[in-house]
């Protein structure tokens, strides 16, 4: 009988290891909890109903799945009862939520991220940021940048892997078992994404493609024969499969619809609690991520909870080269 390492105990040793408190693993207990109910939801959702709409919009007035809801609900539920929070920030409440005045950590999270996929109960993700609090003088709850996150990270729902990103440290899988336990398998060590280009794919919206500016599009028409090219629709899992292969995810910023009032100049995905995510792990991955302007996603200031941002993420040379043609004049 094999027997791996559970998640717990690879944090646990973490902390030890780099003299650090106990307070993060209380608040990763509480992130991987409410991972696994949502887990147990999203699996029998369709037995109950529970795939369709809530008949509600949200706050960037998207029509709210019931999955949404009960996901979010999961996870304020158990960050509150954690003590370890001060304030959130989901995708499905307009304000940051105070949690716990006393808390050390901020959280930015969206509860189920590609909702365009419940209803077919394909893969979504739960994704997360967590920053420290100032604790050397009063907190003044500015939003934190990506660059001073302290950990991120994507559990994929169903798929039942778990991906963490801790500062400085690096990426780790950790895969569900059949005790409901994440667990590091002992044969996988740091996850580093692969610069040999023979494996790497790009992953787009390919019905957007005339709505990118010039310079994305004709970046993708020199490039896009060169790589295999995957999109399932969802963030999480097309930044899960990036990660281990390698090449790039974009979402562009729309500047040429034919409608122009569908245009999003900024983008779709949140910088918060998207973007920030994965231009993090992909950092610590080797990787890099940019906005539209060919910038570190990670060095945007955050001007408000939900802002959007154009994304660019992957292998660093491939961002890199995509990110010079961003930079061009005109
Ligand atoms: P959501 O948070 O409402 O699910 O939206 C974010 C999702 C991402 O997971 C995904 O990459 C993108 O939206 C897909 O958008 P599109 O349907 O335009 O391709
Ligand atoms: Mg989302």
């Amino acid at each position: 009988m094999k027997l791996e390492q559970s998640f717990m105990d690879f944090m646990l040793h973490h902390q030890e290891r780099h003299k650090r408190t106990y307070n993060f693993l209380v608040l990763l207990e509480a992130v991987q909890t409410a991972a696994k109910y949502i887990q147990y939801f999203y699996q029998t959702g369709s037995l109950k109903n529970l795939m369709g709409e809530a008949g509600i919009t949200n706050v960037q007035g998207e029509s709210v799945m019931e999955m949404d809801d009960i996901a979010n609900g999961i996870v304020l539920h158990y960050l509150r009862r954690s003590n370890q929070v001060i304030c959130a920030v989901t995708e499905e409440e307009a304000d940051p939520i105070r949690l716990n005045e006393d808390g050390r950590y901020f959280f930015y999270y969206d509860p189920l991220d590609g909702s365009s996929n419940i209803k077919h109960n394909l893969p979504v993700g739960f994704m997360f940021a967590i920053a420290k609090r100032n604790l050397e003088g009063p907190e003044d709850h500015h939003l934190r940048k990506g660059s001073e996150l302290r950990a991120a990270g994507i559990f994929l729902i169903p798929t039942g892997v778990f991906t963490l990103a801790l500062a400085d440290t690096g990426v780790f899988r950790f895969h569900l078992d059949e005790t409901m336990t994440y667990v590091k398998p002992d044969n996988t060590e740091r996850l580093v994404m692969p610069d040999d280009p023979k494996g790497w794919e790009l992953s787009f919206n390919a019905g957007n493609r005339k709505t990118f500016s010039a310079k994305v599009q004709s970046w993708i028409d020199e490039n896009e024969s060169k790589y295999a090219f995957r999109y399932m629709g969802a963030l999480a899992g097309d930044f899960h499969r990036l990660l281990s292969n390698g090449g790039m995810f974009l979402y562009p910023a729309i500047v040429n619809h034919p409608k122009p009032e569908k245009n999003r100049p900024k983008g779709k995905l949140r910088l918060l609690y998207e973007a920030n995510v994965v231009a993090f792990i992909a950092r610590e991955a080797g990787g890099l991520a940019v906005n539209e302007e060919g910038d570190d996603i990670l060095e945007m200031k955050p001007e408000s909870p939900h802002q959007r941002t154009a994304l660019y993420v992957g292998s660093r040379l491939l961002v890199a080269s995509i990110r010079d043609r961003l930079r061009e004049k005109k």
